[in-house]
């Protein structure tokens, strides 16, 4: 295998015997044959575009493909096998490219072995490190996140197809020589069209479940049995709230499931009573001391215990073997019956080592902006000098506690924007607020970084400047590649300066970095003290 799509790969430049997040070698070579294929889809589909024959649903199959290849998300072989099946099918009924097709539109496997075959050999082209493998790995990674944003729009009936078409130009442009001035362009394309997702996702999540509103959400627990849900999936949030009220049944939000408190849809139920643990990676302690089902609607998933895996439960792109998976039925819903059986056998949960304060979520767009009016009276009278853009993931090495140290030592007249588990690093420490603007302002999962964007946006606007010129910094950490996403979203809308970090991505080549710093001025993040003077903090 040779897989260096997240922050932790082994060494910083790829993990090549088993993955730092457990995924094994045998699966990881599944998820890339499954890329590789969708390569194949998208070169045929484009082709048949032109003339009229193109499929309209490998859109939708390419969604769901990339997604599960995502870090943490889908480590069952088998159901990676049926995707690698359908796969074949979905490309097979499309007609030729033309008589020089690449190898991914027709390389056919006989047997696991001939995909084993196949894997190692993708590995092993993958495994260079130079501008042109970057660029590609760039542009896979970026659509991972492009994937998982638009399968949450897409369960709420939120669709695009200027986002899926791209999605398939995208793939297909790692299979051609193309030169390297276009393939950059076509990495920031790929930031554009992440906007474009973002936005959708956004009105998905506010059309179907109300703006959301500044919420306190308790971290207690209480005396009624309990299912954790985890994740980024609102409408398995909905289903499950629904179909468990009146059952005796308490539901806790866990990691990035935080911010379903702030829906005004969520609220009217009251067994949704709080947030349990932290972010995605202190599962193994959480999920033992929770004592009820826990339902994992997206990634992270960690690879779990013995003593709770009989508990966990997956669903939509989620996978595990071993673990139930709760599927779609034909009409789109899902029968959460079993987990709430199961919850009404177990104990109530026992106080998470990691919870502490209530947290404040819900700080998105709407809510923010209705107070824009104090927020911009606050920085004409100097009471905020600088908003500090703190979001992204959380991961489990030592060094992010760098992102605690920093959040501490802020000086007084800065306010955070957070979104993504990255909050869990601060979210919880007293930092006060700002003439009641609290100094943390958490507006939701990591796509909810848009909202940070509409409320930059927005403030430019009232101070009359450009997004660079607002008193703004960014100081992002990220893990997976709904964050490589994310980042390139925001270079797409022209913001420099970005402090990345705790490592830079092992699949950017010196080459790639030198137009990221010479274009975006990018930079890996460094001490505390260090950054507080670079970005005029201190
Ligand atoms: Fe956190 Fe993990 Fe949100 Fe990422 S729960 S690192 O996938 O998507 O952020
Ligand atoms: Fe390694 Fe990250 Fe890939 Fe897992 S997702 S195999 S930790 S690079």
């Amino acid at each position: 295998m040779f897989c260096y799509q997240c922050e932790e790969t082994a060494r910083g430049t790829g993990c090549t015997v088993k993955g730092i997040c457990g995924k094994e070698d045998h699966t990881a070579g599944l998820q890339d044959v499954l890329i590789y294929l969708c390569k194949g889809i998208s070169v045929r589909n484009i082709a048949a575009r032109a003339k009229g024959a193109e499929n309209k649903d490998a859109g939708v199959f390419i969604t769901e493909a990339l997604f599960a290849t995502l870090t943490n998300t889908n480590f069952d072989d088998e159901r990676l096998k049926a995707l690698i099946t359908q796969a074949i099918a979905i490309r097979d009924a499309l007609p030729k490219a033309g008589e020089n097709e690449p190898d991914a539109c027709i390389w056919t496997p006989k047997s696991d072995a001939d995909i084993a075959a196949k894997a190692r050999e993708i590995a092993e082209l993958a495994n260079v490190n130079d501008d042109v493998h970057s660029l590609r790995a760039l542009v896979v990674f970026g659509l991972k996140g492009v994937a998982a944003y638009y399968h949450h729009a897409e369960m709420l009936g939120f669709t695009d197809e200027a986002i899926t078409d791209y999605m398939q130009k995208g793939l297909a442009s790692t299979l051609q020589d193309i030169p390297v001035d276009a393939m950059i362009a076509m990495v920031l394309e790929c930031g554009e069209i992440g906007v474009q997702t973002l936005a959708l996702l956004d009105t998905a999540n506010t059309k179907t479940y109300g703006d959301p509103e500044i919420t306190s959400v308790k971290t207690t627990v209480g005396t009624n049995p309990g299912i954790l849900i985890t994740g980024h999936d609102l409408r398995d949030m909905e289903q499950l709230l629904e179909q468990s009220k009146d059952s005796g049944v308490d539901i806790y939000t866990h990691g990035e499931m935080l911010p379903a408190h702030a829906y005004p849809a969520f609220k009217k139920y009251t067994h949704l009573i709080g947030n349990y643990g932290s972010s995605w990676w202190h599962q193994k302690e959480e999920f033992d001391t929770f004592h009820g089902p826990i339902l994992v609607t997206t990634n992270c998933i960690v690879p779990p215990r013995d003593s709770y895996i009989g508990r966990v439960y997956t669903t939509g792109p989620a996978g595990y073997p071993g673990i139930t998976y709760i599927p779609k039925k034909a009409d789109g819903s899902k029968d959460f019956s079993a987990i709430i059986d199961h919850a009404k056998k177990c104990q109530p949960p026992e106080p998470a080592k990691t919870n502490g304060r209530d947290l404040i979520t819900g700080c998105a767009h709407e809510a923010v902006l209705a107070l824009a009016g104090t927020v911009i009276d606050a920085v004409k009278k100097g009471d905020i000098k600088k908003f500090v853009v703190m979001a992204g993931c959380d991961g489990r090495q030592s060094e992010r506690q760098y992102y605690t140290d920093f959040a501490q030592a802020l000086p007084k007249d800065t306010v955070i924007l957070t979104a993504g588990c990255a909050k869990y690093r601060y979210n919880s420490l007293d930092l006060g607020d700002i003439g009641g603007i609290p100094r943390v302002i958490d507006a939701g999962q990591c796509n909810d970084c848009y909202s940070l964007v509409v409320i930059a946006k927005a403030l430019a606007e009232a101070f009359g400047v450009g997004i660079n010129e607002l008193p703004v910094v960014f100081n992002i950490a990220w893990y997976e590649q709904k964050a490589v996403l994310v980042l390139l979203a925001l270079l797409s809308l022209g913001i420099k300066n970005i402090t990345l970090g705790p490592k830079l991505p092992g699949f950017v080549s010196p080459g790639v970095l030198n137009v990221l710093v010479e274009n975006f001025n990018i930079r890996k993040n460094s001490t505390v003290e260090e950054d507080m003077k670079r970005m005029a903090l201190a």
